[in-house]
């Protein structure tokens, strides 16, 4: 809701587009020209107090930064035509400037706010809340965008490997369909970085190393089909992922 001081301010501005005969200079009204430059001086300087307000928070200019440049721009073009006097000029930049910042605002207010790399997440909530780059839409580079790790997969978007089992969360997620929340995704006791590497299945407890560092149990036990005790069931391997040899 806008003040009293604004709407006068804006009554003052309208008028002053049908009132170019008394302006400052012209001697027909200047008591009036006075009056409007004063309401414009006022408009102004809200103008100044309600920018610098979200400027300082800068939740709006990163909700909406093109908008809020426009703004901004116009502002310091009042700003400029202030210091040379130029009224007419200074309403319109005024004006464009109220318009940009309150565009800007809705923006901000109902949640429409840029997503530059176009991951899924705003460039304010990545800047905001997760720590993410808002301008790289795998800021970790694991194959898996922030948004798909934040809302998906429920890994960290900052880290890698988030169960620290060597397997990045990509790899798991995408290609092993292991999980890239648990290092141990069947439950046989070897982290799924070891089973990828010793070529037996992180997904089936039946298929494991025959050697090797386990973890303390209890183990998940191996139903179907019966395990290899002799040397570890080796099992098929997926195409591996771009950039990988095949093992
Ligand atoms: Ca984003
Ligand atoms: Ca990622
Ligand atoms: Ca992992
Ligand atoms: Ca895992």
């Amino acid at each position: 809701m806008r003040s009293a001081l604004l709407q006068g301010a804006v009554a003052s501005l309208v008028l002053l587009t049908g009132c170019a005969a008394y302006w400052p200079g012209n001697s027909v009204n200047p008591a009036a020209a006075r009056h409007l430059q004063q309401s414009i001086q006022k408009e102004f300087d809200y103008l100044v107090k309600k920018f610098d307000s979200y400027d300082g928070k800068g939740d709006v200019e990163l909700c909406a930064p093109k908008n809020f440049a426009v703004a901004r721009f116009a502002v310091y073009q009042a700003v400029e035509e202030r210091r040379n006097a130029g009224m007419a000029q200074m309403t319109r930049f005024i004006g464009r400037a109220h318009r940009m910042l309150n565009t800007a605002v809705s923006q901000y207010k109902s949640g429409k706010c840029v997503d530059r790399d176009g991951d899924g997440l705003t460039d304010l909530t990545e800047i905001r809340r997760y720590k993410t780059n808002p301008a790289s839409a795998d800021t970790d580079r694991d194959g898996l965008t922030d948004g798909a790790e934040i809302r998906r997969h429920r890994t960290d978007p900052l880290r890698r490997d988030t169960d620290g089992d060597l397997l990045d969360d990509g790899e798991e997620a995408l290609y092993r369909r292991s999980s890239p929340l648990h290092p141990d995704s069947d439950g046989d006791g070897y982290t799924d970085g070891i089973e990828v590497a010793r070529g037996t299945d992180p997904r089936n407890q039946c298929s494991h190393p025959a050697t090797g560092p386990r973890n303390p149990g209890p183990w998940t036990k191996c139903k179907s089909p019966a395990p290899d005790k002799k040397a570890g069931r080796k099992v098929r391997q997926p195409n591996p992922p771009p950039g990988q040899k095949a093992m």
